[in-house]
């Protein structure tokens, strides 16, 4: 198949799940063609099938007249043009806003000529948080409807979105993915050195730094682990590695010198994905204390490389992380609780053992790419077939 995928190329889950679906498909022998304003950050990953995989730019006209450019305007374009010129069979785009509605509008400006179906994948905020405002709702559900397949990437954000938008419509659930071949535990010294250079136990926070994911919780679970420690005979040493980059960063630096444990925490920005491979590699915890989370990508990616995961009992988080198999769940902000559950986890060895081997094994058992991917590929024949000999809907 032919397919075109847009998504966001940068940070954020959608974008890498968007990238990491292409990769595979394009290891499956499908030809993929990338259309947004930069190349996907994971990319580099396609490895030996890159000749199956093309970066379409979105060009955008500067022009004084417009405070706010038309991105989805100018994708639109490019995805009528790509799709003409490289005879897509069809446009899958990640997260609602504004991709569906561009993709719908490619889709009318070639009906004379054909119809290409798009597919929309709802990942989170799109539909939890930015689609449900007052500004995007219209529109967002409007995409919604009009697209010709919609999934979602847990159960939790199919109900939001029928709750939020569209009662009746139909949305297929295709969970998040991951190569465990790719993500398996593999630790290098040098780096478990590099990030705890006094042998402490490293627990791991990923993201976005967004507010919604309450990075200052990372912080105050660690001086609650220091508070709880204090006079204790053996002190347990730990270290915070803050991984990733965002507008709520130096509220948190600014924290931890507040709560007396800047000396603990390491806040090493923005890395790419191998590096964080590398990461979840030696580290001894993940930790994710999100306001929601749709699925929690991170999270999965931990337990294939048998990390421990303490995180919110919110979104479809629960539908990952099974609560005392590969981890423990909390209510939202309770860092007393995950303070205590990361400390019996990080002076446990046994206990830790077990939650990281449960972990691998739910993400071998359901969400591996030969168990998803075959979704997705289903789903586009599926819709392919029905539209083959239409020029035009019903
Ligand atoms: O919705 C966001 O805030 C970001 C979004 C994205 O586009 O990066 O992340 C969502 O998609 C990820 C991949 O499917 C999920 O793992 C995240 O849980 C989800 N984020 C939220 O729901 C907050």
């Amino acid at each position: 198949m032919r397919i075109g995928i847009t998504c966001y190329p940068s940070y954020g889950g959608s974008g890498v799940v968007g990238a990491e679906l292409g990769i595979e498909l394009a290891k499956r022998g499908h030809e993929i063609h990338f259309i947004s304003y930069a190349p996907p950050m994971r990319l580099d990953d396609g490895g030996q099938c890159r000749e199956r995989i093309h970066f379409h730019a979105v060009d955008m006209l500067s022009y004084p007249l417009f405070e706010y450019p038309p991105y989805t305007d100018a994708l639109a374009s490019k995805l009528f043009e790509v799709a003409t010129a490289e005879q897509l069979d069809l446009i899958h785009v990640h997260y609602a806003i504004p991709h569906s509605v561009s993709a719908y509008l490619a889709r009318e400006m070639l009906k004379p000529t054909r119809y290409l179906p798009v597919v929309t994948t709802l990942h989170g905020t799109d539909i939890t948080l930015v689609g449900r405002d007052a500004s995007f709702l219209p529109i967002t559900r409007f995409g919604i409807e009009q697209s010709d397949a919609v999934t979602a990437i847990s159960n939790y954000l199919r109900d939001a979105t029928h709750e939020t938008f569209c009662t009746g419509c139909d949305i297929e659930v295709i969970y998040n993915f991951i190569d465990a071949d790719y993500y398996r535990r593999a630790p290098n010294e040098a780096v478990r050195r590099e990030l705890a250079p006094r042998g402490e136990r490293i627990i791991l926070h990923v993201s976005t730094f967004r507010p919604i994911k309450r990075i200052g919780d990372c912080i105050r679970v660690l001086a609650k682990m220091k508070e709880l420690e204090t006079g204790s005979e053996s002190q347990l040493r730990a270290r915070l590695v803050m991984c990733g980059d965002g507008p709520e960063r130096a509220e948190a630096e600014a924290l931890a010198a507040g709560l007396g444990v800047a000396d603990q925490v390491s806040f090493v920005g923005k890395q790419p994905q191998s590096r964080i491979r590398e990461y979840l590699s030696v580290a001894d915890l993940l930790l994710l204390p999100s306001q929601s989370e749709s699925f929690g990508l991170t999270a999965l990616e931990a337990m294939a490389c048998e990390v421990p995961v303490i995180a919110t009992r919110v979104g479809g988080i629960p539908e990952v992380v099974e609560d005392g198999s590969c981890g423990f769940l909390f209510e939202i902000g309770d860092v007393d609780r995950m303070a205590k559950a990361a400390l019996n986890v990080l002076r446990d060895d046994a206990e830790r053992k077990r939650l990281g081997a449960q972990g691998r094994e739910i993400a071998i058992s359901n969400f591996t790419t030969d168990k998803i991917i075959p979704q997705y590929e289903q789903l586009y024949e599926r819709l392919i077939e029905e539209w083959a000999d239409r020029h035009d809907r019903p």
